[in-house]
């Protein structure tokens, strides 16, 4: 009977054969990766978190339904693109794939900033029958159109919650008056942290942690999952549970790789999209559910604010602003209505 070291040993030399008869053949292992179709995807996701361990669901998806046609490069903590700068990087051909949110979308395609909005999408559940229906694909229709790119499908990103550096009274918007909340750096986002009473403090995802650590911001907002894997709650003291924003990312291919493929390739890579997406939903709303008890074991005081007052400011807010004006006459109420 062979031993496991025999089998490794046997593996380790039909591999090395392999190379030298590419070697003989006169063809490079990095010819053999430059044959293959570039996947370089970039995310400013850390790699604790789900929709960073997503990507490689994908690559093993597409590895296994597409053998040797794709080289997935996966990029995490925003080596390869700045946080935002990602649509414009696939429109001009110089990356492939993102997790692109709505407030990225919303810069170009003004109807999408109903998704930046507070207290519009009630639960994930919600979020997919919107975008996964007639809502979605009008709209995805424009993204295609308008910014070069076409979404293969619809992340959870989480609930957005408020996170505060030191301990505070927060029942309504007013008590968040004059907190430096940490937004990420474009106006949609920062109109977030306006109406929900903060004073908005523009800054990137990568410089959140030092920021406060050093005091530089009193505080930032994001969903729980993302609060342990960036380690925000090493240096933040209390989670005020303001169920502000059912947050998605969209999963989009530049319009200059998805339009040179096979319909078969199409299908792989869509396929492994839905699969990279799932795995990020289920495992997101499991440790969601779960994730409570982590932060009061870590000692930070979880506390419920008023979250009707929540909602009805931050709605309100955004029915008088510009924002709304731009939304096309019916869609909220179809979005509302949507089961
Ligand atoms: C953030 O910067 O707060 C945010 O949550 C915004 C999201 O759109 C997304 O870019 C996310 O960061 C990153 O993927 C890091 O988790």
């Amino acid at each position: 009977m062979k031993t496991q070291s025999m089998i490794r040993r046997q593996i380790v030399a039909a591999c090395a054969s392999a190379v030298a008869l590419c070697g003989v053949l006169g063809v490079s292992t990095q010819a053999m990766a430059q044959n293959k179709i570039p996947m370089r995807i970039s995310t400013p996701a850390v790699p604790d978190d789900w929709h960073a361990k997503m990507w490689t669901v994908f690559k093993e998806n597409l590895d296994k339904s597409s053998a040797n046609q794709f080289d997935v490069q996966i990029n995490l903590n925003a080596s390869l693109f700045k946080q935002g700068t990602e649509p414009a990087a696939m429109a001009r051909g110089n990356l492939e794939l993102s997790s692109i949110s709505a407030f990225d979308i919303a810069k170009l395609v003004p109807d999408f900033s109903i998704f930046t909005a507070g207290y519009v999408i009630r639960d994930p559940s919600h979020q997919q029958k919107v975008f996964n229906g007639p809502i979605g694909e009008n709209l995805f229709k424009t993204v295609s159109e308008k910014m070069d790119v076409t979404i293969l499908s619809t992340v959870y990103l989480g609930t957005r919650q408020v996170n505060l550096r030191d301990v505070r009274n927060v029942r309504t918007p007013a008590d968040l008056k004059g907190v430096k909340l940490r937004m990420p750096g474009t106006k949609e986002w920062l109109f977030l942290g306006e109406a929900l009473g903060a004073t908005a403090t523009p800054l990137a995802f990568g410089e959140v942690y030092l920021g406060l650590k050093t005091g530089t911001i009193d505080g930032q907002d994001n969903p729980l999952p993302t609060v342990r894997a960036a380690k925000f709650y090493e240096v933040t003291k209390q989670l005020v549970l303001t169920n502000h924003l059912v947050d998605g990312i969209f999963i989009a291919i530049s319009n200059k790789t998805w339009n040179a493929l096979t319909p078969a390739q199409k299908q792989n890579v869509k396929a492994a999209a839905l699969a990279a997406a799932q795995y990020n939903n289920e495992n997101r709303i499991k440790e969601e559910g779960q994730i409570i008890d982590f932060f009061k074991k870590e000692g930070l005081q979880v506390t419920t604010p008023d979250v009707d007052a929540f909602q009805k400011s931050v709605q309100d807010t955004y029915a008088k602003s510009d924002y709304a004006k731009t939304w096309p006459t019916g869609l909220l109420d179809s979005i509302n209505k949507t089961r």
